[in-house]
């Protein structure tokens, strides 16, 4: 008897249309790993899979061992060609719930039924780097999400970031050359600080809008859970009156905007590359979901295509919230992780050409060639196109589309008349009206002169990028400096550097000066953005605690320490969600019986970026090892909430820690209130308070 196969742990899956379990979650791969017994790709039971046939043990390798060669062919071809950009990305299920609030504007049920829940998978990438690249280098990150309506799918392929490099997509190809890595050698990866990219945006300088948003906290998020999402274009919603209207799409994440610090970044890259992905993973197996509002931007659809003199077809602009505030409409919950990264989060299709009824295009002349790209990039991503056929990319509704044949066709088709019109299939399939959810453009005017050429309206490339900047707090514009700063410095062409500086003094002589004065060039004069209506919605400090769900704190402790304090405090911790890890100096466990304490991470193992506060026991031994000290200094640098009880302050204190400063926690017990401020001071983010003395000696002096 074969041995018994355990059965599958992963979440029940839907039933495959032959009516079986479908094991993997997913909707058709019933024949993939069926039965209990290695066999090749033919079904033909094998006895070894670990020697290849030979002419006697020392023999030559024999040309007829056709599983040998199987495998090894199968194997030759596991790789398929990365995404030409966002080839980086982690992705996950989930379910959106619609609040039902966007009734009046648009008739996709998806959006307009109080209550409706509809599957989602979301992915979340880097632009720049290839797919082995670390999460948390500084670029734009891709959030895209695929919504499997009842009245086919919807993709939502946007960014962190609600502006772009360029205003019409024939300049795509362009941007991407000079931000990837140099042609020649092949460095660097997966980021922006390069001549090749400086040298495109100080001439594109249309770029200015997005590049200064990349140089912001936006361009190094804390983990997906606390990014913004924006579908950037504007789109037009059709409501079931037939009456339009335009908007921009927002994601609002529950656990508030958060980002990295730049050189929690840089240690993250190397000590973690999977920062993000990791937190997303873990996050969903612990429970602590993922977790967005939808929201719109709703501009009336009055025939100008623009909005309080924005023109809304420039994909460069925002319109401020504060002008017309974002709509909440639904929330979207991410919950699931894929059961296998190849075949979901690798080979799912997204295409901005997926739209429902409810939701139309405009004449952004970027999302015009997005329309074009998805599908085409698919065709070489996916080998043919079929691709609509892998089961993550499937609709979760009946599909009768007349395509037929090509590379990896998985359907088999019945009937004769794969066209329209046709008697020999009764005429099926019939065509649907608007009435029967057919996709029915809104009729709308086109008229013109074929021209190259943009319109007036988007030749401002610098009011916005002001707007931006003097709208940041003092200590975010302080990042902003030290990112270009940074950035350019990398630069070797002196010609590039000089260049950029006269963009920057374009948009604020501050900000043009102090990078300036960073890398050691005079700053130019120009004439920069005068007095701008600034937006407070675009800084991300707050200074209300958020939620602390999947947030992790860090506890050092020895056999010594208090640990009936530490299960107190990680009572208190779970209750919110979020984890509480002990940090020791050597693994195992601490204590024994009720009080005992596993630890999670030792001196060697721990590094500050992982948590979000750390914590010294009290009864926590002194000790000089200088990896404690990196721990403890580096947490106090990045300006994150730290605490000690009893007499754990001494640990502090050797580090250079006291109480004085802001963020600093002492408490003599583990005490209710102890573990409410320190949930308080995590649920900011920061001890910003700290933040201006520890940036003060990264940053160059203003002049
Ligand atoms: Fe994309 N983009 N893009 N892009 N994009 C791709 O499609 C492209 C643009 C975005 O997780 C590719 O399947 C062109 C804007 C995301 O799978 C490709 C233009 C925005 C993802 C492509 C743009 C995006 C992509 C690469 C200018 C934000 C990852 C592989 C006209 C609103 C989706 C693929 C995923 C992926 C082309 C502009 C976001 C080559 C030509 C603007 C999030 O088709």
């Amino acid at each position: 008897m074969p041995p018994r196969r355990k059965k599958d742990q992963s979440a029940p899956g839907p039933t495959s249309p032959t009516g079986g379990e479908v094991r993997s979650g997913l909707a058709g791969d019933v024949h993939a790993q069926a039965g209990d017994y290695l066999t090749t790709a033919q079904g033909l039971r094998l006895p070894d899979t670990d020697h290849a046939l030979k002419a006697g043990d020392r023999g030559p390798t024999l040309l007829e061992d056709f599983h040998l060669r199987e495998k090894i062919t199968h194997f030759d071809h596991e790789r398929i060609p990365e995404r030409v950009v966002h080839a980086r990305g982690a992705a996950a299920h989930g379910i959106f719930e619609s609040y039902g609030t966007a009734k009046s504007v648009t008739k996709a049920g998806f959006l307009s039924e109080k209550g409706r829940r509809t599957p989602v998978f979301a992915r979340f990438s880097t632009v720049l780097g290839s797919r082995g690249s670390a999460d948390t280098v500084r670029d734009t990150r891709g959030f895209a999400v695929k919504f499997y309506t009842d009245e086919g799918n919807f993709d939502l392929v946007g960014n962190n970031i609600p502006v772009f490099f360029i205003q019409d997509g024939i300049k795509f190809p362009d941007i991407v050359h000079a931000a990837k890595p140099r042609p020649d050698r092949e460095i660097p990866q997966a980021q922006s600080a390069h001549d090749t990219f400086w040298d495109f945006v100080s001439l594109h300088t249309e770029a200015t809008h997005h590049v200064i948003w990349n140089m912001s906290d936006r361009g190094i998020p804390r983990s997906f859970r606390t990014m913004e999402g924006f579908g950037i274009h504007t789109f037009r919603l059709v409501n079931d009156a037939g009456a339009t209207s335009l908007v921009k799409f927002h994601w609002k994440p529950l656990a508030g905007i958060h980002s990295l610090e730049w050189e929690e970044a840089q240690i993250a890259a190397g000590v973690d590359p999977d920062f993000h992905r990791r937190d997303m993973a873990d996050g969903i197996e612990a429970g602590a979901f993922l977790e967005w509002e939808f929201g719109i931007q709703v501009m009336p659809d009055d025939g100008t295509d623009s909005f309080e003199g924005i023109d809304l077809l420039d994909p460069t602009k925002i319109v401020p919230e504060e002008l017309a505030p974002v709509q909440l409409i639904g929330k979207l919950t991410l919950d699931r992780n894929p059961t296998n990264y190849f075949a979901e989060t690798e080979q799912v299709a997204f295409h901005t050409g997926n739209l429902v009824p409810g939701i139309e295009v405009t004449n952004d002349p970027l999302m015009q060639a997005r329309l074009f790209s998805y599908l085409d990039t698919q065709l070489t991503r996916l080998g043919g196109p079929n691709f609509a056929q892998l089961p993550i990319n499937r609709p979760h509704v009946p599909v009768n589309d007349m395509l037929r044949d090509g590379m990896h066709q998985t359907a088999v088709h019945t009937g004769v008349a794969p066209y329209r019109p046709n008697s020999l299939d009764d005429g099926r399939p019939l065509v649907a009206t608007a009435d029967e959810g057919g996709y029915v453009q809104t009729p709308r005017p086109i008229e013109g002169t074929a021209v190259r050429a943009n319109p007036t309206s988007f030749e401002d490339h610098f009011t916005q990028p002001a707007m931006f900047y003097r709208s940041l707090t003092e200590l975010e514009q302080g990042h902003v400096v030290a990112a270009y700063t940074f950035e350019l410095g990398k630069c070797f062409e002196q010609a590039i550097k000089e260049r950029q500086l006269e963009v920057l003094a374009r948009i604020d002589s501050g900000l043009c000066e102090q990078v300036a004065t960073g890398l050691g060039l005079p700053a130019p004069k120009a004439d920069p953005v005068g007095d701008v209506t600034l937006s407070p919605a675009l800084s991300q400090i707050s200074d209300v605690p958020g939620p602390i769900a999947g947030r992790k704190i860090g506890v050092v402790a020895d056999a010594g320490s208090d640990l009936a304090g530490i299960e107190k405090l990680r009572t208190a911790v779970l209750k919110e969600g979020a984890t509480l890890l002990v940090i020791a100096p050597v693994g195992g466990v601490l204590g024994r019986g009720a009080r005992k304490q596993v630890v999670d991470r030792t001196l060697l193992t721990a590094r500050s970026i992982e948590f979000d506060a750390v914590v010294v026991a009290g009864g926590t031994t002194p000790t000089n090892d200088i990896k404690l000290v990196i721990l403890l200094q580096e947490a106090f640098r990045h300006s994150k909430a730290m605490g000690a009880w009893g007499d754990g302050a001494a640990i502090l204190a050797a580090a250079g820690i006291t109480s004085d400063a802001p963020g600093v926690l002492l408490g003599d017990t583990v005490v209710k209130r102890f573990s409410a401020d320190l949930m308080a001071a995590v649920g900011l983010h920061r001890a910003w308070d700290r933040a201006p003395a520890v940036m003060a000696s990264a940053v160059p002096p203003a002049v």
